[in-house]
């Protein structure tokens, strides 16, 4: 759980944890102003990594995934501790991981049509559909939407794809979703509820014009690196990078 100032809502999504296939919780914070921290704790929360200065959410996910790693996790899955997202997907989520027919899976508010009636934002919803139409033409790929924070990941994939390039902002999202297509991952997807209320946290509107263009600075480079006219560090493999260590 990569949380920022998710005092208000943290309690209730770890109560929703499905703690009969989870072995164990990371939560990084954020260097969150609010208790945070005193609460996760106070829940029993068996990992928390706090960090001195605010790093943001790309930042936070990769001391998250490090963490994860480290533990020896098979199956690592972002849930935000803001309550947007319910726990109670973990199981179908990491079945679709186990039985080895996907890589990585998705939650999606867009699958199932419910997203504007759990009230995202018509900006939002149509910044999401535009640029989900405009990314899957130039990745060439079908989800139905590069923006949902419930993920699900094999660590074979978090092993592999170079996640300390990404930038430590929202767009580290987009620039994972890339990197894994770029690395032959397959991503599955499940429909999930929508969920936007008042103590669950929202990036801000000048905040989502910086990750738009991102996404789009994102799709480019993925085309340039496909194309081969421009060797994208970003698209770096793990075992790529090995060997381009020995043959300099
Ligand atoms: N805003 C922000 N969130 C962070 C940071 N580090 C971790 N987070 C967490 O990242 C999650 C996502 O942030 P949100 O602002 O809700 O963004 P979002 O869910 O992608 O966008 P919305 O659909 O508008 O809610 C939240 O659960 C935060 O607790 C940070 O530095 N800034
Ligand atoms: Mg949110």
């Amino acid at each position: 759980m990569p949380a920022y100032n998710a005092g208000k809502t943290l309690k209730t999504t770890y109560e929703e944890i499905p703690f009969d296939i989870v072995d164990e919780v990371v939560l990084v914070d954020d260097a969150s102003r609010d208790k945070t921290v005193e609460i996760a704790r106070a829940l029993g929360v068996k990992h928390i990594i706090t960090h001195t200065r605010n790093r943001g959410y790309g930042g936070n996910q990769k001391s998250c995934y490090q963490k994860a790693l480290a533990l020896g996790a098979d199956i690592v899955i972002m849930v935000h501790p803001d309550y947007q997202y319910t726990p109670k997907l973990i199981p179908a989520m990491s079945h679709l991981l186990a039985s080895g027919l996907y890589d990585v899976v998705f939650a999606s508010r867009i699958l199932g049509n419910g997203a504007l009636k759990g009230g995202m934002p018509l900006y939002k919803y149509l910044a999401n559909r535009i640029l989900t139409f405009i990314q899957n033409l130039l990745l060439w790929q079908k989800l139905s939407e590069y923006h949902t924070g419930y993920r699900a990941f094999t660590a074979n994939v978090l092993k592999t794809i170079d996640l300390e390039h990404n930038s430590d902002d929202f767009v580290f999202d987009n620039q994972m979703i890339a990197q894994i297509f770029n690395a032959g991952f397959k991503i599955g997807e499940v429909s999930c509820p929508t969920r936007y209320f008042a103590d669950g946290s929202s990036i801000s509107f000048q905040r989502s014009i910086t990750y738009g263009l991102g996404v789009l600075a994102t799709s480019l480079r993925y085309l340039l690196h496909k194309w081969s006219l421009r060797k994208d560090p970003l698209f770096n493999t793990n075992t790529q990078t090995k060997t381009d260590s020995t043959h300099p």
